[in-house]
């Protein structure tokens, strides 16, 4: 025991009181945080002939001195909200057909060169067709084909006029045609083989250099969630209430200075989105899901911004990049002041931080292709898909790519926040300064999911400090809410 936290007993008992054991524990507790005497000659002031000083006297007096920073925080930011939607695609032109998506990837190609242009001495930089059997080549393709055996590999690339097949056996570069994503852009070094045939000294995607993050200069926090599935039978309709009452009453610090919610698609279950999927709705009609999404945005107090954006469970079109929910969808929603519709994906600034959102359908793709991936970990499927520079770079398989004129999905800046949803499972990285977030669910496991083996994360919300995206946790699946930072999760 502290020598103050001594003397100051003495005195109280000195002045005829009596502390329980249960107020004793609590005031050694405190001690270093709290000016237990200013505290304890509040107590005695309120005792009145009562000279027993119990734990509820002291607990009393902290709740309200916590109140009061609380009512403090909300002054200190009453400030307008501060954001800027970067990137929200209502309109694309699309190109139809075979052309159209031959336009779609010469436009990925010359995007992502000129990313990769802008990043790596180009100098020595060539066209596939520029390969010679003489000497080391650098060019840049689109990954093609590849096919990885134990201990070598084989790859095509293509860019605008022609291919080259290249065959790897170092280790370390049969590993990066492993992890490498098919149809994303790589940088290789091309060199002569036996018997006409190419060697693949070394290859690398385009990547994002390390980056020092934008932060608010306010401490504002901001809410990243998904996939709340409104209109399920399996929408954890309890928790999200009551995640929503923890804001309404602003009893903690978090909750204060809470500014910004964003939700990265699957707001509502939508109708048809997988075979019987009727048997799991509460209710089929999509007008009354986006009625009751409605009707829980609306109680949240309107200084406080919502953005949404599309995932596959939404009524709009599935080929990507979606366009936000419009029309009589929409309606209900856009009569809230604070909500904000954006496609999928959408570019965000908050406070000057820079917020991608991806729903993140194509992360099936990455999990199913890369050996060593899985759902388990979405926020490893995300730093592939940030390091290829691209969203959703495998054409052909789960993702719908809309054939457009321009490849919206190519990431051309580097984000300081990268958030997708879709997988369930909340998960975060830290990728060269970059946060990556997968903000879980509101639904408890499906029946699709239990036969899926997919185990989600329901009802835990990330909150990021835009400050510092610095991330904590909060637990709304159980009554006693558990807080924890999340890097404990998932060590840096
Ligand atoms: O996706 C919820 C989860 O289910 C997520 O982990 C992806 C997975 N999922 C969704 N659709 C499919 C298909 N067709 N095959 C395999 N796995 C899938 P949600 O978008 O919320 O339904
Ligand atoms: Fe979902
Ligand atoms: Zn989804």
């Amino acid at each position: 025991m502290s020598d103050n936290l001594s003397q100051l007993i003495r005195e109280t008992v000195a002045k005829g009181y009596q502390i329980e054991p249960k107020a004793f524990n609590l005031m050694r507790e405190i001690s270093e945080s709290v000016d237990l005497s200013a505290l304890i000659e509040e107590v005695i002031k309120r005792k009145g002939d009562d000279k027993t000083i119990r734990m509820e006297d002291i607990e009393q007096l902290i709740r309200r001195e916590e109140k009061e920073a609380v009512k403090e925080i909300v002054c200190e930011i009453k400030e307008p909200p501060n954001f800027k939607i970067l990137l929200n695609i209502t309109k694309l032109k699309t190109a139809s057909g075979t052309t159209g998506y031959q336009r779609l990837f010469s436009s990925r190609y010359r995007k992502l060169l000129n990313l990769v242009k802008r990043r790596v001495d180009s100098s020595n930089l060539h066209t596939i067709a520029e390969i010679s059997g003489e000497r080391s080549t650098r060019v840049a393709g689109l990954v093609y084909s590849k096919n990885v055996r134990r201990g070598s590999a084989t790859i095509v690339l293509e860019d605008e006029a022609g291919r080259v097949e290249a065959a790897a056996f170092d280790p370390s570069v049969v590993k990066s045609i492993q992890e490498i994503p098919l149809d994303s852009l790589v940088v290789a070094t091309i060199s002569s083989g036996k018997r006409n045939t190419f060697i693949v000294e070394s290859i690398n995607l385009p990547d994002v250099p390390e980056h020092i993050p934008n932060t608010s200069k306010k401490r504002v926090f901001a809410a990243l969630t998904s996939d709340l599935h409104v209109g399920s039978k399996f929408f954890l309709k309890d928790a999200f209430q009551a995640f929503i009452k923890w804001l309404i009453r602003r009893e903690d610090e978090a909750a204060a200075r809470l500014r910004y919610i964003l939700i990265c698609g699957d707001a509502i279950d939508g109708v048809g989105v997988y075979p019987n999927q009727d048997k799991e709705l509460e209710t089929a009609d999509i007008n009354k899901q986006i009625n009751e999404l409605t009707n829980l945005l609306a109680q949240i107090p309107t200084n406080i911004q919502i953005f949404i954006c599309p995932g596959n469970h939404e009524p709009v079109r599935q080929a990507q990049p979606q366009p936000p929910l419009t029309g009589s969808f929409a309606e209900p929603l856009t009569r809230l002041p604070n909500v904000h519709l954006l496609s999928n994906p959408a570019w965000l600034e908050v406070e000057g931080v820079k917020v991608l959102m991806y729903h993140g359908r194509s992360l099936e793709d990455i999990v199913a292709t890369t050996p060593g991936l899985s759902v388990e970990r979405p926020a490893l499927a995300m730093k592939s898909l940030l390091r290829a520079r691209h969203l959703a770079p495998i054409y052909g398989r789960r993702t719908p790519i809309l054939p457009a004129e321009e490849d919206l999905l190519v990431i051309d800046e580097v984000p300081d926040i990268f958030h997708c949803g879709h997988v369930h499972i909340l998960d975060s990285e830290r990728y060269r300064g970059c946060l990556l977030l997968n903000t879980g669910t509101w639904q408890m496991q499906t029946s699709y999911q239990v036969d899926m083996g997919i185990v989600p994360t329901p009802a835990i919300l990330p909150i990021v400090d835009l400050s510092t995206l610095q991330v904590i946790t909060l637990d709304f699946s159980k009554p006693e809410r558990r807080q924890q930072g999340l890097a404990q999760t998932h060590p840096e």
